[in-house]
């Protein structure tokens, strides 16, 4: 499959029809925030946008999401254009496989992760830190071309709330001297930086809390302290009554303890697989993650294991990781 040059991006998108953006499984705040973006820019446009997510979206994602954009819809344009937005494999379009299917199968991609698998043409850019960033580019070209008067106040919030989300903050090893330039034209332009990051950031409802109070002290660790992991099975969240969604800081709780160099969490599915996320201060993850079928970055990666137990799935996963080391 040839990726798509930038240019070929930009036609496709002003090209667009009833445009139906897609997000990733467990949607985070980049495949949220982009395809917010997107909307906006194809309805500034006079385009018809929807957004379609295959899992619930985080509630802390609502002033993102809470729009007509995201409002479920029974049936779809047959002729959509179908952009699959931060989608790194088909897998991780999960149940929507099924429906973006034959007429409406994706249309083209956005992406930015290096080890991803294309499914229909792909605009890739791995030096990204977020599809904001392509975003943000995708924008200017849009008004530049004419296609775009000027960007939607919206579509700079949810720009920023991308990067910062995909890159925790402009912490991570993702940020380079370019992200922080377009996040400053962001703010030139209006984002209101501190309260999205205030949003994504340091707001944390009372479930998220109690489940990274139980991550927080369940934390287990190698002999020599270098890994560290959690295991959340579907009897911990039962007995908790929490979500899975109430867990998807675990993994930051877990690379928070002091020597930790390699993190992981491990949670069950609906579909009873395990899925090990991965986060790394400098062993290649991805590559790690890639020797147990699945992906990502170099620092941050995850993959699904199909075993009886959690406890197999961690087994497994660290013993992948001590290789590697
Ligand atoms: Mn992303």
């Amino acid at each position: 499959m040839n990726d798509l040059s930038f240019r070929e991006l930009v036609d496709r998108v002003i090209g667009a029809e009833n445009p139906i953006l897609l997000t990733h499984t467990r949607p985070d705040g980049d495949t949220v925030g982009s395809c917010a973006a997107l909307a906006a820019l194809f309805a500034a446009m006079g385009k018809t946008p929807a957004v379609v997510s295959p899992d619930v979206i985080p509630r802390r994602l609502a002033f993102l999401s809470d729009n007509e954009w995201f409002a479920p819809r029974k049936d779809y344009p047959v002729g959509a254009t179908v952009i699959a937005v931060d989608v790194a494999s088909p897998q991780q379009l999960g149940k929507l496989q099924e429906v973006f299917t034959g007429p409406l199968a994706p249309t083209f991609m956005i992406d930015h992760h290096e080890r991803g698998v294309a499914f229909c043409p792909r605009y890739l850019c791995a030096d990204a830190s977020a599809v904001g960033e392509i975003v943000y580019d995708l924008s200017l070209a849009l008004v530049e071309r004419g296609a775009l008067s000027a960007l939607p106040p919206f579509a700079v919030d949810a720009i920023f709330a991308s990067i910062s989300s995909d890159t925790g903050c402009f912490k991570y090893s993702n940020v380079t001297p370019r992200t922080h330039r377009i996040a400053a034209e962001l703010i030139e332009r209006g984002a209101n930086a501190p309260e999205i990051n205030r949003l994504l950031f340091d707001v944390k409802t009372a479930e998220i809390l109690a489940a990274e109070g139980y991550v927080a002290s369940h934390i287990r660790r190698s002999d020599d302290g270098r890994i560290a992991w959690v295991t959340v099975t579907d009897a911990t969240r039962d007995e908790l009554g929490l979500l899975d969604e109430h867990f998807e800081t675990a993994i930051d709780v877990v690379r928070s303890l002091e020597g930790v160099e390699i993190a992981l969490a491990v949670k069950q599915s609906p579909d009873g697989k395990y899925k090990v996320s991965l986060r790394s201060t400098g062993l290649d993850v991805a590559k790690v993650a890639a020797t147990l079928g699945g992906g990502g970055h170099a620092r941050a990666a995850g993959c699904s294991l199909e075993t009886p137990t959690a406890e197999d799935a961690a087994r497994i996963a660290v013993d992948a990781v001590k290789r590697a080391l």
